[in-house]
Formats: C-alpha cells, sequence, structure tokens
C-alpha cells in the first residue's frame, strides 16, 4: 500500500535491567536504545535499533545507531512516496554496515504500512504458519554454578522450552556438565559469542559428551570459513548468529557447511525484507531457524513475535516474557508467556501491543523530530 514518510521521531530511552545479563564480551546493567516513530497520515509506525551500548557484539552501539538514522538513513526516506514497505530496505542500501540502525526505520516502516491496512504485522509480513510461539531463554554468565542452576530451575518451572546458557573459556565445560548432571533432559545449548578460535578444537570437542541442540556462534564474528572446519570436527550442530548479516551469506555458510541451524535476528541482518530472505534460504535448503533476542524493549520484542510466525522458524527463540527484563515494559500489557512456553501472536493490527506512552516519555533521554 502507497504511503509518505512525513516525519521521523527518534528517541532515545534508558531502561535498568531486571537483572544484569553477561555475555563473553562483557556486563550489561542497564539498556540504552533508540525507539523510531514514522509518521504518515495520522499513523504511526515504530521500531527500535537492536544494537548495544558499547559496540562489543557487532560495530553498531546506541549514539551510532542514532547518528546514521539521522544524518543518512531519515534524508533518504523522509518525505519519500514508498509504494510499500518492502521498499525502504533499498533505500539505504549505499549504507555500508549500520545494519541495526537502518533495520530499525524499516521494521516502523512494516509496522506502520500494516496499521494503514488495519492488519497484524505477522500477517503484513507473510508470516501466520504458527500463532503460538515456542520459547526458550538466554542466561548470562553468573558468578558462581548454583547460581546459573536455580536460574534454570527458575525458567524451566516457568515452562520455557529451551534453555541456552552464554559461555566463554573459562566458564563452559565443567559449567555444562553440573547443569546436566542436574537436568539431564531439557533442550540446553551453549552461545559462545565468538569467544573461540579454531586452536580450542580439541576442548570444543568435549562439549558433545553433553549433546547439546547447537553450539551459537563459537568462532569469530566474521569467519565463515573457520566455522565449515570446526563443525566438520563436532557432532554438535553450530549455529552462526554473528556471522550471518545477509540472505547471500546465509547461503554461503550453508553451502560451505559452515552451520545446521541459523539464528536470525531482525536488526543483525537490516529489517524485515532481509529477515524473510533469510529465512527462505534457510528453508530451501532444510536448515531450522530461530528468531534471536538482543534485550529489546517491548517495541522490538514485538516485532520479533511477528518474525517468529514465519514457517521455518521451528525451534524455540530468545523471545521471551518482557518481566524478565523490566520492571515496567514500553507497552502494556506486556509480552506475557503461557505456562507451555509459548507467546501468543494477537490479531490486532500493527506489532499489536500498545505502547505506554506515559512511561516512554518519562525515560526519554533524547528525543528528535525530523524534519
Ligand atoms: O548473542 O544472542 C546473543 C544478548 C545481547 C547480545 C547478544 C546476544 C544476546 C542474548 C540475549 O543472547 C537474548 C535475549 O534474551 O534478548
Ligand atoms: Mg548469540
Amino acid at each position: 500500500m502507497a504511503f509518505r514518510i512525513e516525519q521521523i521521531v527518534l528517541r532515545q530511552i534508558r531502561m535498568p535491567l531486571v537483572h544484569f545479563f553477561e555475555t563473553s564480551f562483557g556486563r550489561t546493567y542497564e539498556r540504552r536504545m533508540v525507539l523510531v516513530e514514522v509518521r504518515s497520515g495520522g499513523v504511526s509506525g515504530w521500531g527500535e535499533a537492536t544494537c548495544g551500548e558499547n559496540p562489543f557484539y557487532n560495530e553498531e552501539w546506541t549514539d551510532s545507531a542514532w547518528l546514521i538514522l539521522k544524518h543518512f538513513v531519515a534524508p533518504c526516506v523522509l518525505n519519500g512516496e514508498f509504494s510499500s514497505a518492502a521498499d525502504i530496505a533499498g533505500r539505504s542500501s549505499h549504507i555500508r554496515g549500520h545494519k541495526m540502525a537502518r533495520g530499525g526505520l524499516e521494521a516502523a516502516c512494516w509496522d506502520l504500512e500494516a496499521r494503514l491496512m488495519d492488519r497484524p504485522l505477522w500477517r503484513h509480513i507473510g508470516g501466520g504458519a504458527r500463532k503460538e510461539i515456542p520459547c526458550g531463554v538466554s542466561i548470562g554468565i553468573q558468578d558462581s554454578v548454583p547460581q546459573l542452576l536455580g536460574k534454570i530451575e527458575t525458567e524451566i518451572s516457568a515452562g520455557y522450552q529451551r534453555i541456552k546458557i552464554k559461555i566463554k573459556p573459562g566458564w563452559d565445560i565443567d559449567v555444562i556438565r553440573e547443569v546436566r548432571r542436574q537436568f539431564p533432559s531439557i533442550k540446553l545449548m551453549a552461545d559462545a559469542n565468538s569467544a573461540y578460535t579454531l586452536a580450542d578444537i580439541d576442548h570444543l570437542k568435549r562439549l558433545d559428551e553433553f549433546y547439546l541442540m547447537m553450539i551459537e556462534q563459537p568462532l569469530a564474528h566474521e569467519e565463515i570459513i573457520d566455522h565449515v572446519q570446526l563443525q566438520a570436527a563436532l557432532e554438535t550442530p553450530i549455529c552462526l548468529d554473528e556471522c550471518i548479516r545477509s540472505a547471500h551469506q546465509a547461503e554461503q555458510a550453508i553451502r560451505m557447511k559452515a552451520c545446521r541451524i541459523l539464528n536470525i535476528k531482525l536488526g543483525r541482518v537490516g529489517g524485515f525484507t532481509e529477515a524473510r530472505r533469510v529465512h527462505d534460504v534457510a528453508q530451501a535448503n532444510g536448515v531450522p531457524v530461530w528468531c534471536g533476542g538482543m534485550l529489546e524493549s517491548g517495541v522490538g520484542r514485538a516485532h520479533n513475535i511477528a518474525l517468529s510466525t514465519l514457517p521455518d522458524f521451528v525451534l524455540p527463540g530468545d523471545v521471551s516474557a518482557s518481566k524478565r527484563y523490566w520492571t515496567r515494559d514500553i507497552i502494556a500489557p506486556p509480552v506475557e508467556v503461557t505456562p507451555r512456553g509459548t507467546i501468543l501472536a494477537g490479531d490486532e493490527p500493527g506489532f499489536g501491543y500498545p505502547l505506554d506512552m506515559d512511561w516512554i516519555r518519562r525515560i526519554t533521554v533524547r528525543e528528535e523530530v525530523l524534519p
């Protein structure tokens, strides 16, 4: 459906996490995220730039997203006439990298167009293969193993279908052995966030005895080829996260056998158009996918729910209840999880959760209306 982007509002918000979140690249206590609102004919669509506070997961961070959106992405689309949200991504494709910033605006336009057409976002992106999304949780590195075991117990009791734990050298084999001793039959996986190198092959092979569902991104963030060698040596399937920023890279990784599973993150690949392409490549090759998370606010979370209704999202994703992250989310009601460990996609137009504008105003630290 044709629309014109009349105005873009950038907001930076601050939200403390309920519990700190630690990965192999560092600890996060508080999130600072950039929200993108696109306005057309009195209707607004919302997106979130899903980067972290530091350029440690990838090269983007909160402030780079702000500047790229303001100086490069917004000028490319403001006042532009679009016949479809599918045309948005191409308008910023001459910008190298910065896909999370670009993806934040792109996703906002899909939400806008869905609302203009009065249909749920999941339907608008071609999803709906399932409306009940299987959910897992990602549990960060803890101060002690008993603390980790306690957290796993809590999440399993809440119904979550699989547990992912973060690992790094010094917090891996011995920790997973203890987890397996206490929880022999749970669906378990580990995410290294690029903490290892090929010199660690023998060490990583020791993970095979724990029958993990997969190991996520063990090697460097841009090293698809190294993962080919590691996957050939492991029984445990490799899932790539950081390495896959486009459908083309997904196709290469699958063809070279660098992985057997893909994690798709909306921001990492630059929005819904590319996320769908990655999904289609994986599906055509019989590779299952799941939806990754970036500690999103309710806006990014709701987009992830819509994405997870595409047919090849057959594995439980890192999309979980708002209350695991926030005492008060920026959507009300927040995202909730059923006792079966699922999230139900609703039938409301757009991403389907009302924004809590009072709360958003209170936690906004920076706002800019363009033009
Ligand atoms: O690698 O999946 C990751 C969080 C921040 C950065 C990278 C990752 C993660 C997570 C958390 O694992 C997923 C979530 O609960 O949002
Ligand atoms: Mg990951």
